[in-house]
């Protein structure tokens, strides 16, 4: 009998803010299916809802349990993959969510600690995306909407599980999209996918975190 390989999770959003599409969803599709590592991945699609969007994280946990959770979001007008630091416990919508909810001001877990920090190596993903030639960076805030909300929701669902590493990588806008956007940058899809193909790769063969000085950029 096959023994299943263990699996990778890796999550995207469906579009919002009136984009046609969602680079996120785009660039795990892509990776659906692959393996990396020894390792199977399977991509899932979270809505960008309030709620929802955990309920099927949460869903796909259960169903998949995998060894390693990389969320990912578009984060428009950045320039370069941004490897999340930190989750913090507040939904504050400046839009609505695609089911029209605006939290103002909202924990995502009450009585859940301010924050939770990314259990996946970013130190090391930051320096082996260099090395390739890809544009990252560390980020020190995932915002406050749906994004940070998975986020919080993922690290939460894991605080008892700390063989499962799991984070939250913000990309930019694809090319097609950021012509809506003057000035706006935009990163290949190819590209996007290909730095994705490292950060998962450089968290299932790295241990310990590298420490490197100098990631921020806010
Ligand atoms: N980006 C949004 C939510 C969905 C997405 O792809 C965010 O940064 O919160």
């Amino acid at each position: 009998m096959n023994t299943p390989l263990p699996r990778v999770l890796l999550t995207g959003f469906d579009p919002f803010g009136g984009e046609s599409l969602n680079p996120s969803w785009e660039a795990v599709r892509r990776l659906d299916g692959e393996l990396v590592h020894g390792h199977h991945v399977v991509a899932e699609q979270l809505p960008t809802c309030f709620g929802t969007s955990l309920r099927r994280l949460r869903a796909a946990l259960t169903r998949s349990k995998p060894a390693l959770v990389v969320c990912v979001g578009q984060a428009g007008g950045r320039s370069r993959v941004s490897l999340e630091r930190v989750a913090i416990n507040v939904d504050d919508a400046r839009i609505p969510d695609n089911a029209g909810k605006q939290p103002i001001d909202r924990a995502i877990v009450r009585g859940g600690p301010a924050a939770y920090f990314t259990s996946l190596p970013i130190k090391a993903q930051l320096a082996a995306l260099q090395k390739a030639g890809l544009p990252a960076e560390i980020s020190q805030t995932a915002g406050t909407f749906v994004c940070n909300h998975v986020f919080y929701g993922l690290m939460h669902a894991l605080r008892e599980k700390p063989q499962v590493r799991g984070g939250f990588v913000h990309i930019p806008f694809l090319p097609e999209q950021a012509v809506a956007h003057p000035g706006a940058p935009s990163l290949a899809l190819d590209t996007i996918v290909t730095s994705l193909r490292l950060i998962v790769g450089t968290a299932l063969t790295t241990r310990r975190d590298r420490r490197l000085g100098g990631g921020a950029t806010h």
